[in-house]
Protein backbone atom coordinates (compact mmCIF):
# COMPACT_ATOMS: atom_id res chain seq x y z
CA UNK A 1 0.00 0.00 0.00
CA UNK A 2 2.79 2.57 1.06
CA UNK A 3 4.60 1.16 -2.09
CA UNK A 4 1.47 2.41 -4.32
CA UNK A 5 0.75 5.71 -2.40
CA UNK A 6 4.81 6.44 -4.12
CA UNK A 7 3.77 5.74 -8.28
CA UNK A 8 3.71 8.69 -9.62
CA UNK A 9 -0.02 9.33 -11.01
CA UNK A 10 -2.20 10.92 -12.96
CA UNK A 11 -5.91 11.96 -12.14
CA UNK A 12 -9.00 13.85 -13.26
CA UNK A 13 -10.29 17.21 -11.54
CA UNK A 14 -13.36 18.87 -12.44
CA UNK A 15 -14.49 21.91 -11.36
CA UNK A 16 -18.21 21.24 -11.79
CA UNK A 17 -20.97 24.16 -13.25
CA UNK A 18 -22.23 25.18 -9.31
CA UNK A 19 -18.16 25.95 -8.80
CA UNK A 20 -17.78 27.69 -12.21
CA UNK A 21 -21.25 29.75 -11.33
CA UNK A 22 -20.15 30.65 -7.82
CA UNK A 23 -16.47 32.24 -8.76
CA UNK A 24 -14.66 29.32 -7.09
CA UNK A 25 -12.26 28.23 -9.88
CA UNK A 26 -9.46 30.00 -8.70
CA UNK A 27 -10.10 28.72 -4.91
CA UNK A 28 -10.05 25.20 -6.47
CA UNK A 29 -7.16 25.58 -8.73
CA UNK A 30 -4.85 26.85 -5.89
CA UNK A 31 -6.00 24.04 -3.28
CA UNK A 32 -3.83 21.51 -5.94
CA UNK A 33 -1.30 23.74 -6.81
CA UNK A 34 -0.67 24.89 -3.27
CA UNK A 35 -0.22 20.88 -2.13
CA UNK A 36 2.24 20.29 -5.06
CA UNK A 37 1.03 18.64 -7.96
CA UNK A 38 1.79 19.21 -11.27
CA UNK A 39 -0.45 20.67 -13.83
CA UNK A 40 -0.45 18.72 -17.04
CA UNK A 41 -3.88 20.19 -18.92
CA UNK A 42 -6.66 22.91 -18.11
CA UNK A 43 -9.51 24.32 -20.19
CA UNK A 44 -13.38 25.62 -20.08
CA UNK A 45 -15.72 23.20 -21.32
CA UNK A 46 -19.38 22.87 -22.17
CA UNK A 47 -19.74 19.38 -21.77
CA UNK A 48 -22.19 17.41 -24.13
CA UNK A 49 -24.34 14.98 -22.82
CA UNK A 50 -23.04 11.87 -23.82
CA UNK A 51 -19.90 12.72 -22.96
CA UNK A 52 -21.49 13.28 -18.80
CA UNK A 53 -22.91 9.99 -19.55
CA UNK A 54 -19.99 8.22 -20.66
CA UNK A 55 -17.65 9.95 -17.66
CA UNK A 56 -20.76 8.67 -15.08
CA UNK A 57 -21.50 5.39 -16.80
CA UNK A 58 -20.59 3.27 -13.65
CA UNK A 59 -23.58 5.15 -12.17
CA UNK A 60 -26.28 4.84 -14.70
CA UNK A 61 -28.29 2.15 -12.96
CA UNK A 62 -28.41 4.95 -9.60
CA UNK A 63 -32.10 6.99 -9.07
CA UNK A 64 -30.04 10.12 -9.30
CA UNK A 65 -28.25 9.59 -12.79
CA UNK A 66 -30.85 12.11 -14.84
CA UNK A 67 -30.15 14.61 -12.24
CA UNK A 68 -26.82 14.16 -12.47
CA UNK A 69 -26.25 14.57 -16.08
CA UNK A 70 -28.34 17.28 -16.13
CA UNK A 71 -26.41 18.93 -13.43
CA UNK A 72 -22.94 18.66 -15.27
CA UNK A 73 -24.55 19.87 -18.52
CA UNK A 74 -25.73 23.08 -16.72
CA UNK A 75 -22.90 25.08 -17.23
CA UNK A 76 -19.25 25.20 -18.30
CA UNK A 77 -17.22 23.15 -16.06
CA UNK A 78 -13.42 23.38 -15.98
CA UNK A 79 -11.31 20.27 -16.69
CA UNK A 80 -8.06 19.93 -15.50
CA UNK A 81 -5.20 17.01 -15.64
CA UNK A 82 -2.90 16.70 -12.80
CA UNK A 83 0.32 14.60 -12.03
CA UNK A 84 1.91 13.79 -9.21
CA UNK A 85 2.88 11.13 -6.30
CA UNK A 86 0.15 9.10 -5.26
CA UNK A 87 -2.14 12.36 -6.47
CA UNK A 88 -5.30 10.54 -7.02
CA UNK A 89 -5.76 9.31 -3.46
CA UNK A 90 -4.76 12.36 -1.91
CA UNK A 91 -6.77 14.63 -4.73
CA UNK A 92 -9.39 13.13 -3.10
CA UNK A 93 -8.55 13.65 0.69
CA UNK A 94 -8.55 17.40 -0.63
CA UNK A 95 -11.88 16.79 -1.69
CA UNK A 96 -13.64 15.82 0.77
CA UNK A 97 -16.09 13.09 1.09
CA UNK A 98 -18.83 12.60 -1.62
CA UNK A 99 -21.71 14.11 0.84
CA UNK A 100 -20.24 17.52 2.02
CA UNK A 101 -21.96 17.47 5.49
CA UNK A 102 -20.15 14.47 6.33
CA UNK A 103 -16.73 15.93 4.34
CA UNK A 104 -14.06 17.16 6.77
CA UNK A 105 -13.80 21.26 7.26
CA UNK A 106 -10.63 22.04 6.12
CA UNK A 107 -11.23 19.74 2.21
CA UNK A 108 -12.95 21.71 -0.80
CA UNK A 109 -16.14 20.15 -0.02
CA UNK A 110 -16.30 20.56 3.77
CA UNK A 111 -15.67 24.13 3.05
CA UNK A 112 -17.13 25.47 0.09
CA UNK A 113 -20.10 23.14 -0.13
CA UNK A 114 -23.55 21.81 1.45
CA UNK A 115 -25.14 19.48 -1.31
CA UNK A 116 -24.27 16.24 -2.47
CA UNK A 117 -25.79 17.10 -5.80
CA UNK A 118 -23.88 20.01 -5.88
CA UNK A 119 -20.58 19.55 -4.38
CA UNK A 120 -18.03 21.73 -6.96
CA UNK A 121 -16.27 19.21 -7.92
CA UNK A 122 -15.00 15.84 -9.82
CA UNK A 123 -11.67 13.70 -8.49
CA UNK A 124 -10.83 10.44 -9.86
CA UNK A 125 -11.15 7.53 -7.82
CA UNK A 126 -8.39 5.32 -8.73
CA UNK A 127 -5.37 5.59 -11.07
CA UNK A 128 -6.72 3.50 -13.95
CA UNK A 129 -10.07 5.98 -13.56
CA UNK A 130 -7.55 8.78 -13.72
CA UNK A 131 -6.08 7.56 -16.78
CA UNK A 132 -9.69 6.84 -18.59
CA UNK A 133 -10.73 10.32 -17.72
CA UNK A 134 -7.99 12.58 -18.71
CA UNK A 135 -8.67 10.68 -22.32
CA UNK A 136 -12.06 10.90 -22.28
CA UNK A 137 -11.67 14.50 -21.77
CA UNK A 138 -8.60 16.14 -23.37
CA UNK A 139 -7.97 15.58 -26.83
CA UNK A 140 -4.19 14.62 -27.12
CA UNK A 141 -2.55 18.01 -27.94
CA UNK A 142 -3.85 19.64 -24.90
CA UNK A 143 -2.01 17.91 -22.47
CA UNK A 144 1.74 19.19 -21.73
CA UNK A 145 4.43 17.46 -20.02
CA UNK A 146 6.48 19.64 -18.58
CA UNK A 147 9.11 19.46 -15.75
CA UNK A 148 9.02 23.43 -13.55
CA UNK A 149 12.16 25.18 -13.55
CA UNK A 150 12.61 26.13 -9.93
CA UNK A 151 10.86 22.54 -8.54
CA UNK A 152 11.94 20.17 -11.41
CA UNK A 153 11.06 17.79 -7.78
CA UNK A 154 7.70 17.73 -8.57
CA UNK A 155 8.22 15.61 -11.72
P1 LIG B 1 -17.46 11.08 -5.82
O1 LIG B 1 -16.47 10.07 -6.29
O2 LIG B 1 -17.21 11.62 -4.44
O3 LIG B 1 -17.69 12.21 -6.83
O4 LIG B 1 -18.86 10.32 -5.68
P2 LIG B 1 -19.64 9.31 -6.65
O5 LIG B 1 -18.79 8.89 -7.81
O6 LIG B 1 -20.25 8.26 -5.79
O7 LIG B 1 -20.83 10.22 -7.19
C1 LIG B 1 -20.66 11.02 -8.31
C2 LIG B 1 -21.62 12.17 -8.23
O8 LIG B 1 -22.98 11.69 -8.20
C3 LIG B 1 -21.49 13.01 -6.97
F1 LIG B 1 -20.50 13.89 -7.04
C4 LIG B 1 -22.86 13.64 -6.86
C5 LIG B 1 -23.78 12.57 -7.44
N1 LIG B 1 -24.47 11.81 -6.39
C6 LIG B 1 -25.77 12.18 -6.07
O9 LIG B 1 -26.30 13.13 -6.65
N2 LIG B 1 -26.42 11.46 -5.11
C7 LIG B 1 -25.84 10.44 -4.43
O10 LIG B 1 -26.49 9.84 -3.55
C8 LIG B 1 -24.51 10.09 -4.75
C9 LIG B 1 -23.86 10.79 -5.73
Amino acid sequence: LVAAMEEVEETYIMVKPDGVQRGLVGEIISRFEKKGFLLKGLKLFQCPKELAEEHYKDLKDKPFFPKLIDYITSGPVVCMAWEGVGVVASARKLIGATNPFQAEPGTIRGDLAVQTGRNVVHGSDSPENGKREIALWFKEGELCSWVPVQAPWLR
